[in-house]
This record gives C-alpha cells, structure tokens and sequence, in this order.
C-alpha cells in the first residue's frame, strides 16, 4: 500500500495522507492551507476518517491547515513538542506512535532544518518533511537550524533506516516524487560521502534567498494556520473559538442544544446544519435539519451557495439556529446569517461536544449528550 502523495504548486509541497484500509481512519501529514478543499475532497473519495494532522516542522514557506481540518474534519492535531505550535492537541516526542486503525506511524526526531523538525515512518516509509530531500536537504540558515545537526540527523537517524525504506519529502522543486534511503546514502550530492565539515561547509555556501512567505508563514503555523491578521480573518472564524461577549454583537446570540431543539419543534426556528456531508456520513445526522454546508478556505471572500440556501430555507419571520461538529463554524455562519438580515443563534457546542471549549461553554457537551434525536447513516 502506497500513501497518497498530494503536491501544492505554489510552494512545492507534498501533502501525504494515509490511512487503514480496513477501519477507513487515516492521518494527514504537513497539510496547505490552500489546498484545504482538494484534502476534504480526497477524503470524500476514498471514504476516510481523518483522525490526525500532523506537521514535520513548522513551515516557512506556507501555512498549515491543520486548525481547518481540525473543524472541518474533526481531527486531532499533533506536531513535534520542539516546534512551539502551542495550538496542536498532541505534542510529540522522538518514539512517539501515533495510532490509525491497525496503522501507526513513529516519530523520528530529527533536528537540523528547524530545532524541533521530525520526521515519521509508516510501515517501510519514511516522511522526511525538510529534514532530507531528494538529492538535497532543507536550509539550516534561519529558524534554530543546524547543519551540524542536519548532518547527525541525516547519517545516523534516517540512514539508520533500512536501505529499501521509501522516502517521501515535504518539497521537491524539480517534479520528483519519491527516493529511498539507499539511493540517498549512495548518491545525495550534499550529503553521500561526507564528513560533517565538509557538509557544513556545503551549507554554510548555499546563500538561498529567503522564502517569499516566511514573516506571515512561521507565525501562522505556530498556531496550527489560525492567522489574526486581517485577511486571516476567514481562516481565524472558521477555526478559533471566541468569546461569546463579543460574538453576541455580530450574531442574536448561543443557545444550548435543548432550547434550540424547543424552538424547532415549536416551529419558531429553522435548524440549519452547517456541517459537511461527509461529516454527517461519518457521525450521525439529525433527521429534518437543513443541510447546508458552511464552507470558508482562505482567499475565500464570499460563499453565494450558502447565502442563497440559506435564504430560501428560513421564512423571513422565523430564526435560524445553527449547528456544526464543536460550535465554532455556526459561529461565523450565525454572523453571516445576520448579515443577511436573519435572526440567527449559534448551537453551544454543536453536534458532538467541544472538550477544549473555554469554562462559559464547557458543561454543555452538544446535542449528542443532551439525548436529542440524530441518527446514524
Ligand atoms: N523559494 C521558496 C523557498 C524555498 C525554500 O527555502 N525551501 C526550504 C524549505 S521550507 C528549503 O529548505 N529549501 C532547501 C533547498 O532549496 O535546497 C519560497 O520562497 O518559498
Ligand atoms: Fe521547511
């Protein structure tokens, strides 16, 4: 079984995604923010799970999306303890499994490219992220890099491995795909060969320009891709809670699973649920809500889909309450709703729950733990 290699062109990124083919969970490894979209189609496609994003490092050149399949897809983030991605669920250590089905994968450290940088085997291959590249390796020239050691990472972490292992890396900028551990300890020009000077002088001579995006990039990632700046705006609603004294400004207000259900069922509100199908497929649906999903990538300005279904779904004089997998989506489709001039609530917590969620809204557990009607496919 090979992983799914997927290739973001802007910054030359290879995005890996695997998973068990048996239970249908699976994991994502060094996601793109633009490329949020195709990764939820691609999950769609083979049916799976996504149970964890997982980062190699964090990126300079361009930004996570970890935090969007976090609330899109409802993953769990992991990424390495030494990159300073406070964000991320699971901080990771050099043995570390991390378990999909049957599958698990092992974090390596392997510190060089960045301090923190790991990379991950899977059965016989490995996720080098930029630690080794085809026929190259990452810069160690900003970010706590260290050609020294790069270069220890490289001939004893990596090379360790048997010579068969396949290598998967984060980037290749000449169309390659993949290498094995064997044709890069035969043949790595900066590395095949070498003593540690000699590659740290190799190094220390490459005077590469600095990536075009690192000033908006390191930031963003350090909080798994949920950027605060203004045109970070869309990816910062659809992923970070907020809290509900300055939410109520832009949206008529929360309420809990149980007085949203009253409200449906008395006929005063609409309920509108803003998840994906391939979320409802998964995790159970509530028969009679109106599906409509809330989708907000970044450089996505606007969404006519959804303003449109929504406004032929809810009559004028009644309310709307809206519902997601934690309450963080229904929060920006509740503001957009306003927007569009309805009376629109935000359903605390959503379908599942959100653990995570701040003490105001802690206690509730979603309409799932309220006993409220749903069903599973
Ligand atoms: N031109 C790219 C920068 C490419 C770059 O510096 N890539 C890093 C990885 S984030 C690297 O280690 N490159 C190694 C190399 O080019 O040899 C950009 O502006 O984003
Ligand atoms: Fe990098």
């Amino acid at each position: 079984m090979q992983p799914i290699q997927l290739f973001d062109a802007a910054s030359s990124t290879y995005t890996y995604v695997l998973f068990d083919e048996n239970t249908r969970e699976a994991v994502i490894i060094d996601p793109v923010d633009e490329q949020v979209e195709r990764d939820l189609a691609t999950l769609r496609q083979y049916g799976l799970k996504l149970l964890w994003t997982i980062e190699t490092h964090a990126h300079a050149d361009h930004i996570t999306s970890a935090g969007l399949l976090a609330e899109h897809a409802g993953a769990r983030t992991a990424a390495p303890a030494g990159c300073g991605i406070t964000t991320a669920a699971v901080q990771l250590e050099h043995g570390d499994l991390i378990h999909f089905g049957q599958e698990s994968l092992r974090a390596l450290h392997t510190p060089g490219h960045t301090a923190g940088s790991m990379s991950y085997v899977w059965r016989d291959h490995v996720f080098t992220g930029d630690t080794l590249l085809i026929n190259g390796c990452g810069r160690t020239d900003f970010q706590s890099g260290s050609a020294a050691a790069l270069y220890h990472s490289i001939t004893e972490v990596l090379f360790a491995l048997p010579d068969a292992t396949t290598v998967w890396p984060a980037h290749d900028y000449q169309g390659r795909t993949h290498s094995s551990i064997g044709a890069e300890k035969a043949g790595n020009a900066r590395i095949a060969g070498k003593t540690e000077a000699e590659f740290v002088a190799i190094m220390d001579a490459l005077n590469l320009p600095r990536p075009k995006r690192i000033d908006e990039a390191v930031p963003a990632n350090l909080t798994s891709g949920i950027r605060h700046d203004a045109e970070g705006q869309a990816a910062a609603a659809a992923a970070t809670p907020e809290p509900a004294v300055k939410a109520a400004q832009a949206y008529a207000g929360d309420v809990s699973p149980q007085l949203a259900y009253d409200w449906w069922q008395s006929g005063d509100a609409v309920l509108v649920d803003v998840r994906t199908d391939a979320e409802r497929e998964w995790v159970g649906f509530i028969p009679d809500a109106v599906p409509i999903a809330w989708k907000q990538w970044p450089g996505m300005a606007m969404n006519p889909q959804f303003d449109q279904a929504l406004l032929s779904a809810v009559p004028k004089d009644k309310k709307v309450v809206l519902l997601c997998r934690s309450g963080v989506r229904s929060i920006a489709a509740a503001k957009r709703a306003t927007e569009l001039g309805l009376q629109a609530y935000n359903i605390l917590e959503g379908f599942e729950g959100n653990p995570d969620s701040d003490a105001h809204r802690g206690q509730l557990g979603g309409w799932r733990k309220h006993g409220l009607p749903w069903r599973q496919n």
